[in-house]
């Protein structure tokens, strides 16, 4: 009789080598998914402060620049979600990303709406308000990215309300990720107008349990 094949094996012949500074946002959150695997791995920091990305070597890479880049073995990718994605479906990790299509709608429409809903609020409220950072600081900006960013908050609030404790419903899984880091941001910025949000600070003393969350997302740095 055949060997069942076991799903995430489809063959692991090196270390996973993760590019990217550790302080970078896209960079945590795949620590964080790492941390959370118990997968090891190896690190170099590249990026802002570090290694500059236009070094041919990691432009060979990935030629966008950016990080993280993640390498395992032959297969070489870039954009942080994509490689949540890759990874929890390496290691056979259905509760952190289902099978099931509806099951995996539920945890993916959270990831892409932090991707494409998100992340101007974020680069506005953070890079402009908080670090001061051209181009993000000009007022509007700032401005727009903080009213944004709350608004975000409260549907994260809202949804926990609904159908937490967790955004995907019961359990952890990888809609927590991008949107835990977010919320991790909005507790440590200073610049902006907190509304009372019981769902969302229950919510971050929740994930604040998880020992990969406070070693890679609260771990003093906002
Ligand atoms: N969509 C990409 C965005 C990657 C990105 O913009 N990364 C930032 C760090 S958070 C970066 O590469 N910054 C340039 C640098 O650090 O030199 C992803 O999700 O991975």
């Amino acid at each position: 009789m055949a060997k069942p094949r076991r799903k995430a094996g489809w063959g692991r012949p090196a270390m996973l080598k993760l590019l990217g500074r550790s302080n970078a946002y896209n960079v945590r959150k795949v620590l964080w998914l790492l941390g959370e695997l118990g997968l090891p791995f190896e690190q170099e920091d590249w990026g802002r402060g570090h290694r500059p990305t236009a070094n041919p070597a990691f432009l060979a890479l990935n030629p966008l620049g950016t990080v993280p880049v993640l390498v395992d073995g032959e297969v070489v990718m870039r954009e942080s979600h994509v490689i949540l994605r890759y990874l929890a479906t390496r290691e056979g990790a259905v509760h952190l990303l289902p099978e099931a299509p509806s099951a995996r709608a539920l945890v993916e429409q959270w990831m892409d709406w932090v991707a494409y809903d998100m992340t101007l609020a974020m680069k506005g409220a953070y890079l402009g308000g908080e670090l001061g950072l051209a181009p993000w600081n000009d007022p509007w900006s700032v401005a727009r990215g903080r009213a944004e960013y709350a608004q975000g908050m409260k549907r994260i609030a809202a949804a926990l309300e609904a159908d937490g404790p967790y955004l995907a419903g019961r359990t952890f899984t990888l809609a927590d990720i991008p949107a835990g880091f977010l919320v991790h941001r909005w507790f440590a910025m200073r610049g902006i107008e907190w509304a009372a949000m019981p769902a969302l600070d229950a919510y971050y003393t929740r994930l604040s349990e998880r020992p990969a969350y406070r070693a890679h997302v609260r771990n003093g740095l906002a």
